[in-house]
């Protein structure tokens, strides 16, 4: 996300008027206007800092309790696992760096025992690999989740909030928002943002209310519109959820927020604020955020079995100090 961040002064504009928004007519949202200020008081009103306690770096997975992962453990109904995880990309695109896969032993011919081995290399924030934002990612005014100032964070990582703090994994209900299900698309073209209306819309089409601790899947179809349009832009036109949606996000208290793509629409449509639902969630909520996600085979075996909720299971690597982690979230049914 470096680079993509320009704050500049604040507007005017409460969270009272966010609540008094009227549901959209406009695909893009446009009648939906939010400024920075608005994103301000979201930052406290929604905020979940002491909510666990001061020193608390786990921030929404507390939410995942030892009922809710009972409650995912018996969704497994058909024994089926599916990757949410994209192949790692090996070449650049869109934007973001390639995944380094070197060979760094191979066996020569004739050999009878041998081994082969290799080495990867990744840097997997950015709109590429799939991969988990830990909550020592993001930072807004000088403080990360839960009141951890920035200067947790050094060379050699971060004091506070580093994914290790993750390592017993992610496992909860799994609660797929399928887009293009809902909207009669194969996938969702340019800016189209996704509101709190279409959010609810959803979950009456799929028979399913999102709960504390479930992890939301958000599909757009990013992949698939990759597959047959090309690249394209994704700063300057790509579906997600808008930013009036994040006080619904905290009145159903989910623990993770992931997609296929970067979470936000983009462009945001708040002026000087490239990616807020990514701040407010990481910041403010203290949700870990799955990004580039690979949605479109999940969505297959949901729709075969009519069936929007499954366990999701994902495991960072263990890296002290890490901001985040490259994943194979895994549903399964
Ligand atoms: C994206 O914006 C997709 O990546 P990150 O949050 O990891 O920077």
């Amino acid at each position: 996300m470096h680079g993509r961040r320009t704050f500049l002064a604040a507007s005017v504009g409460t969270l009272a008027s966010l609540a008094s928004a009227k549901p959209s007519s406009a695909a893009d949202g446009s009648d939906k206007k939010l400024t920075r200020a608005d994103i301000d008081a979201m930052m406290k009103d929604l905020s979940n800092w002491g909510r666990w306690g001061k020193d608390d770096q786990l921030g929404a997975l507390n939410l995942v309790t030892p009922a809710k992962r009972k409650q995912a453990a018996s969704l497994v109904k058909d024994g089926v696992s599916v990757s949410l995880a994209h192949s790692a990309i090996k070449e650049p695109v869109d934007g973001s760096p390639a995944f380094v896969h070197r060979m760094i032993a191979v066996p020569k011919q004739g050999q009878e025992i041998a081994s082969a081995a290799d080495e990867y290399s990744v840097r997997y924030h950015g709109f590429t690999q799939t991969h988990l934002d830990g909550l020592s990612h993001l930072i807004y005014k000088g403080k990360m989740h839960n009141g951890f100032s920035q200067e947790e964070l050094t060379p050699r990582g971060a004091r506070k909030l580093g994914i290790e703090n993750v390592k017993n994994g992610i496992f909860t209900r799994g609660v797929l928002m399928d887009m293009p299900r809902l909207i009669g698309v194969r996938f969702l073209d340019g800016k189209r943002a996704i509101h709190t209306e279409d959010l609810e819309a959803w979950e009456k089409k799929a028979g399913v209310r999102v709960e504390s601790g479930d992890a939301i899947l958000l599909r757009t179809g990013r992949w698939l519109r990759r597959d047959v349009d090309g690249p394209w832009d994704i700063m300057k036109g790509s579906a997600g959820l808008h930013a009036s949606c994040l006080p619904w996000l905290k009145q159903r208290d989910v623990a993770v927020v992931g997609s296929d793509l970067a979470l936000d629409v983009m462009p945001s449509g708040v002026p000087d604020f490239e990616l807020p639902v990514h701040w407010v969630c990481g910041v403010a909520l203290g949700t870990p955020i799955l990004d580039n996600c690979d949605l479109e085979k999940v969505s297959e075996e949901a729709n075969a079995r009519k069936r929007w909720a499954f366990l999701l299971t994902v495991a960072p690597l263990v890296v002290e100090g890490g901001t985040g982690s490259p994943v194979n979230p895994l549903a399964t049914f």
